[in-house]
């Protein structure tokens, strides 16, 4: 049962972190307001949040999912691949400080993106992506290993438009996995039942389950009723503002 998420607020200049999305500049205001939006959400799945400021060093520093990994049994303070975002570790790091002792830590020349890393039942997905480098996903499996947890790599860097692992990627419970068509049918997935998301709606691949609720993206219907069909309740909100920016509802949130 998850009970606690971590955050942080976009800023002023959101608007100036990395995109390959081609769509178009967000507007911060409306972001400040998806956020507060997705914060309820949390909080309506039985979550207690803290909320950190923002910080226009890092426009990015919203996306709290990619510096840090919580894990049942220990915190790890990651190494993101891009340069413009490494610095967003110290802030997560102190946050994370006073709730996890011993942190552990991915270490240069090793980079490990957050969006990178899922977690299915105890069982840890690694994507090797433009973010996430061999180094960085060895130590990871390491780490993981020696906190009693397998771990499987999985090969994203042929499928371009996936940015993050998670970005074509949910783990649902029970065996089942959202997953976009260019999700490649590594080994490592192959135990998964997975569950197509519609080309037209590959962004809904990034849902996001919290206990017994899942967080979808609003304006995709066919991936929602698959959901619903499969007897899940779900919260809809409006993320237009974090997919300009290549984000995803994973990636606002730390869960522990
Ligand atoms: C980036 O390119 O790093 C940010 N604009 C988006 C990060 C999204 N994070 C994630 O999928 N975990």
């Amino acid at each position: 049962m998850l009970t606690h998420a971590l955050l942080r607020l976009p800023g002023a200049n959101y608007a100036a972190g990395l995109t390959q999305s081609g769509e178009g500049a967000p507007d911060p205001e409306l972001a400040l307001e998806q956020h507060q939006r997705y914060c309820e959400a949390l909080a309506e799945c039985g979550l207690s949040l803290t909320v950190l400021p923002a910080d226009s060093k890092y426009p990015d520093g919203c996306f709290v999912e990619d510096p840090a990994l919580l894990t049942p049994r220990g915190a790890i303070v990651l190494r993101p691949g891009a340069a413009s975002r490494r610095g967003e570790v110290d802030v997560i790091e102190a946050a994370l400080k006073g709730l996890f002792p011993d942190l552990l830590r991915i270490t240069p020349p090793g980079t490990v993106d957050g969006g990178d890393v899922c977690e299915a039942d105890g069982h840890y997905l690694i994507g090797l992506s433009a973010r996430t480098n061999e180094r960085g996903a060895e130590e990871l499996a390491r780490i993981l290993g020696d906190l009693g947890f397998p771990s499987s790599l999985i090969d994203i860097r042929g499928a371009p438009a996936l940015l993050h692992l998670k970005t074509g990627l949910a783990y649902l419970g029970d065996g089942r996995m959202l997953a976009t068509s260019d999700l490649p049918h590594a080994p490592g997935l192959s135990s998964y039942e997975r569950i197509d998301v519609p080309d037209a709606e590959r962004y809904a691949a990034n849902c996001l389950r919290i206990n017994e609720r899942i967080l979808v993206a609003g304006g995709y219907s066919r991936t929602s009723a698959a959901l619903r069909a499969l007897g899940f309740v779900l919260i809809t909100v409006e993320m237009s503002e974090f997919r300009k920016q290549d984000g995803g509802l994973s990636c606002l949130s730390l869960r522990w």
